[in-house]
């Protein structure tokens, strides 16, 4: 069992380092107690929990049994889970831990305050070494900082010239853009006149196409007719101007189902569900179901491969020619194939190309062509400039830091390699990863936002939305930004899954008065 002092009192300093170097940290206080809430704890008075929670004597401070809620009875012992135990730490800097380490054999503070009553374990005090190099490493910062801010000031002057010529760029880029779109519409103005002017000389063309289109299926419809003709001559064998069922059951090529006889059913289909017909109806109605089977069994016409030949004409009743290739009568060589290689061939040079037009009329379709081109260009040139204008915009929307110390910063890529991939950091852009033995680019996340402290809000960026992890997130990053006198990534990890954190230094991050922030935080 401890002694009602062993528990209370804090360690005194000699009084002769009491007043050389001002560490009077001998004001009587329980044991875990901090100095400025030394004044909490008046021996001559009842304790009242720092929560207001309760009172009690104050022999009941740190008695090893916990009284207040908020653990503060018991700062110097491990008796409440949620205490505080603050360690004076001469000669580093003050440290509090939660009361649950005291005396649990290791040693956390480095003056060893919180194992004074261990069993076993007794904690040297290497405060004074720690503070030391504390101090060391904290000059060394300062040294850094005060170097690089100067390469700071370099970096906010040009990111605040930049911002400024951004926004000189985009006042050009509204008033480019606003003669790009008059430029537009006298394009467009010139175009429609030249189109009509157009039109008008190919009116003369496109009548006289029409015209030898229509000639041509006259001359088509007539022979068909002609053919048709003939066929019902051959086919009406008792000629008495009609055929019947049974002059077509004569004709092989009607026996769809190849079973060697043409029955009524399959002649019935070829005069259209007639008994019989005229020359009239067989034109109209029937040669469009007879002449494919004509041209099969002469060879014109091909089934398709793999068709059953009932597939043919099962239920087509409209006359449609079955769905197949025809091949040449003459040296079999398939039509279609040859039309195939007509569209794909490259477009003959122009100037080797006859005009189908007359002189004048060639001038008006070069004149229009022309004023097509030039419209097109024209909105092309509108749709260059509202590009370069969101561009702008959106780099101006972008929070460069306080000063725009970062500005010069965006667009730069910067790459790590580690054993297995080449990170890449385009800053305010992408964060990416490749493997080294190969593969696609993986994106670990496009700009996002700045995320830090309420003291520094500058000294994270947060890449987010990157490709999707496998049955996970999509992949993100974290760039810690720290002070260095030059731009680069320092190292790469993935602590967690499709997590990275890119380490970065910057001169941009060298701000003196975020090293007064960080030393009056180490102070608290
Ligand atoms: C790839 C890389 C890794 C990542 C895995 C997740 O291999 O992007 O960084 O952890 O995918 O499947």
């Amino acid at each position: 069992m401890f002694s009602f002092n062993q528990y209370f009192f804090s360690y005194n300093i000699p009084l002769v380092l009491c007043f050389v170097l001002g560490l009077c940290s001998d004001v009587p206080r329980p044991r875990g107690v901090s100095l400025s809430k030394a004044p909490l704890y008046s021996p001559s008075k009842d304790f009242t929990c720092l929560d207001g929670s309760a009172t009690i004597p104050f022999t009941q401070v740190n008695d090893d049994y916990c009284d207040c809620f908020d653990g503060s009875d018991e700062p110097g012992t491990a008796a409440c889970i949620n205490g505080i135990f603050h360690c004076t730490n001469a000669g580093h800097k003050p440290q509090n831990i939660p009361s649950s380490r005291v005396n649990d054999g290791i040693c956390d503070c480095c003056d060893g305050s919180d194992e004074y009553a261990h069993p076993t374990v007794t904690c040297a005090n290497i405060c004074d070494e720690l503070g030391r190099e504390a101090r060391a490493e904290a000059q060394r910062k300062m040294e850094l900082v005060k170097l690089g801010s100067q390469i700071r000031a370099d970096l906010i002057q040009k990111g605040n010239k930049r911002r400024s010529d951004m926004a000189n760029q985009l006042k050009q880029l509204e008033k480019d853009k606003a003669e790009a779109e008059s430029m537009v519409s006298e394009k467009e103005n010139i175009k429609n006149d030249a189109e009509s002017v157009e039109n008008d000389a190919l009116r003369v063309y496109r009548e006289a196409d029409e015209l030898d289109r229509a000639a041509k299926a006259a001359e088509e419809d007539k022979a068909n007719r002609q053919e048709a003709n003939d066929i019902f001559k051959k086919f009406d064998s008792d000629e008495n101007g009609l055929i019947t069922l049974s002059e077509i059951q004569t004709r092989s090529a009607f026996d769809k189902d190849k079973n060697g006889e043409v029955s009524e059913d399959e002649a019935k289909y070829f005069l259209a569900e007639n008994t019989e017909v005229d020359l009239d109806i067989f034109v109209s109605e029937a040669w469009p179901l007879i002449k494919p089977f004509l041209m099969i069994e002469q060879g014109i016409f091909k089934p398709p491969v793999n068709a059953a030949v009932g597939d043919l004409n099962g239920d087509k009743t409209d006359g449609e020619a079955p769905d197949a290739e025809f091949v040449d009568q003459d040296n079999e060589h398939e039509i279609d194939e040859q039309d195939e290689e007509h569209e794909t061939e490259e477009p003959e040079d122009e100037s080797t190309t006859p005009s189908p037009y007359d002189e004048e009329t060639q001038k008006l379709v070069d004149a229009a062509t022309d004023a097509r081109k030039q419209h097109t260009d024209a909105e092309r040139v509108v749709r260059e400039i509202d590009n370069n204008i969101k561009n702008i915009k959106d780099s101006l929307e972008k929070d460069y830091g306080p000063q725009q110390e970062f500005a010069t910063l965006d667009g730069q890529c910067l790459e790590y390699e580690d054993k297995e991939y080449i990170y890449k950091l385009c800053v305010f852009g992408r964060a990416t990863q490749k493997a080294k033995n190969g593969g696609a680019e993986i994106n670990l996340g496009s700009w996002g936002e700045w995320q830090g402290t309420d003291t520094n809000p500058y000294q994270n960026m947060k890449y987010l939305q990157g490709t999707s992890c496998w049955n996970g997130p999509n992949r993100n990053t974290r760039v810690n930004i720290q002070c260095g006198l030059e731009t680069k990534i320092t190292s790469v990890n993935e602590p967690f899954r499709c997590e990275y954190v890119f380490e970065m230094i910057t001169p941009a991050a060298c701000d003196e008065n975020q090293l007064t922030h960080s030393v009056e935080h180490d102070e608290l």
